[in-house]
């Protein structure tokens, strides 16, 4: 590791932070809210990845990007070994309806950030460093969480691809190519051998880091999470016209489920499973009609992969009971339900070490959000590396992050990325 490079990188935090801000400014939310809205694809989604590739070619970077808008940054001098595998870092961009400007966006800015410390440090990379943007990171869209870097890592094949659709109903593949993004979709599989290592900063998402007063968290273990939709079928009718004892009430069977959920979650022994029911659709909708049909969706995790699935099985049966006892029709389909990540231990060491070096405060920690890392790390060695959050908070309008906790992140990033390039 080259001393004089190491104690040279200087991290210029004003910058980065008026870069995310500026990067904040591409969203559909209305100011002066400081809430972002950026869904994949989107217009401003779109005018975001522009602005970020004119960031990357002016650090001197060459862009790539895949079939699918995989967007692969990449650092290679005089000097590097170009068809060595790669060090990679990186995020997304993407954000979720009335979300913050956090999430994401410090891996992937303060991945190009620590790219141009190294270069002012006179760092000379054995081997090519990439700042990746994962698409589609959010299930926002297509439901699917992590598309992207599903696609890349082979999880996600192309015929799957295709199967996704928004919620107009128009495919995934119609509007990747119509957002501009061109290619076959085979070619968005990466090679056994692209990176040697792959390190994504990012916020916590939790209390954790910021209640213990910790400047960095390296991550050991991503949850497994598993998306589930509901369809609850009853017989709808007159709201004045149906008695009580004769209806078949979708939503009223819907709710009873929806409260089993969260029974079947409390009362599980794992304090890392988390049960959430984020989107309700009701069947007509109308305020003087019997709800027919609702459709509800439920994103379950645990870093257990076992008791996750074990609560899934009594929330099946739970749900099941409920609709035989309601008189309604319940059916359901598991959209996704991925094996929880382990993390790479050599990288985990390698960032603790860079924080001892740096002189920040730091502890290992699971990741209870799920990260492009978490496929990632199905091909690659993989690590992640959390700052704290205010309070916790994100996929919120008030999501923030210290300049001084981006700082710490992407220094030790910088540092790890030296080292590991070496
Ligand atoms: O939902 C998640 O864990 C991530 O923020 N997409
Ligand atoms: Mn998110
Ligand atoms: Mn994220």
């Amino acid at each position: 590791m080259n001393r004089a490079v190491m104690n040279e990188l200087i991290i210029d935090t004003d910058r980065l932070i008026q870069e995310l801000h500026e990067l904040a400014g591409f969203s559909v939310c209305p100011e002066p809210v400081p809430a972002v809205t950026r869904v994949v694809f989107s217009e401003v989604d779109l005018q975001a990845r522009s602005w970020l590739t004119s960031r990357f070619d002016e650090a001197g970077l060459s862009v790539k990007v895949d079939p699918i808008g995989n967007t692969y940054a990449r650092w290679c001098p005089e000097g590097c070994a170009p068809d060595a595998p790669a060090i990679g870092t990186g995020s997304h961009i993407d954000a979720i309806p009335h979300a913050g400007m956090y999430d994401g966006t410090v891996g992937v800015l303060g991945g190009l950030e620590a790219i141009r410390a190294m270069q002012r440090a006179g760092h000379q990379p054995s081997r090519p460093i990439d700042v990746i943007l994962f698409t589609s990171e959010e299930p926002t869209r297509f439901g699917l969480g992590c598309s992207g870097s599903r696609a890349m890592c082979g999880q996600l094949t192309p015929d799957k691809i295709a199967e996704l659709k928004d919620e107009t109903g128009a495919g995934f593949d119609s509007i990747r190519l119509g957002a501009g993004f061109s290619g076959a979709l085979e070619d968005v599989r990466l090679s056994d051998t692209a990176y040697s290592a792959f390190i994504e900063l990012h916020i916590e998402q939790g209390p954790r880091l910021e209640q213990e007063q910790i400047d960095l968290a390296p991550v050991t273990a991503i949850a497994a999470p598993a998306t589930i939709h509901f369809t609850v079928s009853g017989e709808g009718g007159h709201a004045g016209g149906v008695l009580m004892p004769d209806r078949k009430d979708a939503l009223n069977a819907a709710a009873l489920m929806v409260s089993a959920i969260e029974q079947a979650a409390l009362q599980s022994d794992s304090p890392d499973i988390v049960a959430t029911v984020g989107t309700l659709a009701i069947h007509p909708g109308a305020v003087n009609s019997i709800p027919s049909r609702v459709d509800f969706s439920l994103d379950l995790r645990d870093i257990d992969g076992a008791n996750r699935d074990a609560v899934l099985q009594t929330t099946l049966a739970s749900a099941q009971s409920i609709a035989e006892k309601r008189g309604v029709e319940l059916s359901h389909h598991v959209l996704n339900s991925d094996p929880p990540a382990q993390c790479d231990l050599y990288l985990v060491e390698a960032l603790s070490q860079a924080a001892e070096a740096g002189g920040y405060s730091y502890k290992p920690m699971i990741s209870r959000a799920y990260h492009d890392s978490l496929f990632m790390a199905t091909r690659f060695p993989t690590a992640m590396l959390f700052i704290p959050c205010r309070d916790g908070v994100s996929h919120r309008p008030d999501e923030y992050a210290e300049p001084h906790h981006i700082e710490a992140g992407v220094a030790t990033l910088a540092r790890t990325l030296a080292t590991l390039s070496t």
